[in-house]
């Protein structure tokens, strides 16, 4: 099979690429990105990784809402899997237009060479399509409507609304999946786990938004791989799934773990400004992927993952180092 894979060099898609790779020699790769702040350098590059992996996977730099070179490569490929977005609530709240430009242009840039091409896509949707939950309702199931709060997930959620048009009237083959947020290695540093991480690693104190009480459902991103191949192979074109591990955690209590991770007091924490509309809870019900396409993620205790983390981002200093400085400036003039 050959496979592209837009966004490839950020946080998801790369660690997809990596896990691809591992778990399906037979699969090749061309990963087209345009390296975009997010992509920090080059992620598939680190630890020697894609010198050893050359042959199986190239790299194209390039921008998705460039319909020839995207439609050129649809062409030549099986499979098209779509991860390619601006990706930050935060900096959608500073910059919108770029937010709307590249994921909902950039999709219907996919979507038409896919449709030109009679080729297959698996478009990577957000939780937060849905807008909020409450900190007692039940999960977000498929029937929630969608009801996005920031210019991101607004985007997101037009998006997904493409894909589901070209799907009915034009019979494209398509997916969908809608996961909860992930942590693993490659994060960016503007991000919430690793940026606490990273802050600690500096002998500062984490900075929590509002009053902390907001709740998110933690995975793992090769647990998100899995359930990418699961889709693929046997996912029912024109559905939706929703990925989740049901690791729900308030940012406090993230917080509170890796306070204890690096051995510093409970109370070392910095309440800065809240961020504009914030999200309180996200939650997924997750019965379709779990019953019809029978994915489950790995066993996984939450601490040894944030221990194991807090190794990688200690040990990858080189990689971060500049993105965080670029990335505290920012959060300091918007009060973060
Ligand atoms: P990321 O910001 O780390 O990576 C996005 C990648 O897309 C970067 O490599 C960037 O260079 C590339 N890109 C941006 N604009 C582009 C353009 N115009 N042309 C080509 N490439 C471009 O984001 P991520 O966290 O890896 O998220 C990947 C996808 O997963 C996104 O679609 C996001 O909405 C979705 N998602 C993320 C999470 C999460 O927790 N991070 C959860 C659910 C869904
Ligand atoms: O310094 C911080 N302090 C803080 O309290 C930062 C950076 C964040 N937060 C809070 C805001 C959120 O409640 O932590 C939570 C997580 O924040 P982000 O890492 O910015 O993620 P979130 O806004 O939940 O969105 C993420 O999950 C869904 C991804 O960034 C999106 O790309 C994905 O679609």
């Amino acid at each position: 099979m050959r496979l592209l894979v837009t966004g490839g060099a950020g946080f998801i898609g790369s660690n997809f690429v990596r896990w691809t790779r591992e778990s399906r020699p037979e699969v090749s790769m061309t990963v087209l990105d345009s390296f975009t702040y997010a992509a920090q350098g080059m992620n598939l590059e680190v630890d020697g990784w894609l010198a050893a992996n050359g042959d199986h996977v190239s790299v194209v730099v390039g921008d998705i809402r460039d319909r020839t070179l995207v439609d050129s490569l649809v062409a030549v490929h099986d499979v098209v899997i779509h991860f390619a977005a601006e990706s930050h609530n935060d900096a959608s709240l500073e910059n919108p237009s770029e937010f709307v430009d590249t994921n909902v242009n950039g999709t219907l840039s996919v979507l038409e060479a896919v449709r030109a091409h009679g080729k297959r896509l698996h478009h990577i949707s957000t939780d937060e399509v849905f807008g909020d939950l409450s900190l007692d309702a039940p999960a977000f199931t498929h029937s929630s409507p969608y009801r996005p709060s920031s210019p991101y997930s607004a985007s997101k959620a037009s998006a997904d609304l493409l894909v589901g048009a070209w799907v009915r009237s034009f019979g494209v083959r398509a997916t969908v999946s809608i996961c909860s947020n992930n942590y693993g290695p490659f994060q960016h540093v503007e991000k919430f786990i690793p940026r606490q991480i990273t802050e600690l690693l500096a002998g500062r104190v984490p900075r929590i938004y509002g009053t902390g009480a907001n709740v998110r459902d933690w995975i793992a991103v090769d647990d998100h791989s899995s359930a990418l191949w699961r889709i693929i192979d046997a996912g029912q074109i024109g559905r939706t799934y929703l990925v989740g591990t049901h690791n729900e955690r308030s940012n406090l209590e993230v917080v509170a773990a890796l306070l204890e991770v690096f051995g510093r007091p409970a109370g070392d924490i910095e309440f800065v400004r809240d961020r504009t509309g914030h999200d309180v809870r996200y939650a997924l019900d997750t019965s379709l992927i779990f019953d019809d396409l029978g994915w489950r993620p790995a066993p996984r205790s939450f601490r040894r993952e944030l221990e194991s983390l807090v190794s990688w981002y200690a040990d990858h200093e080189a990689w971060w180092r500049e993105a965080k400085t670029t990335s505290e400036e920012r959060y300091r003039r918007l009060g973060h």
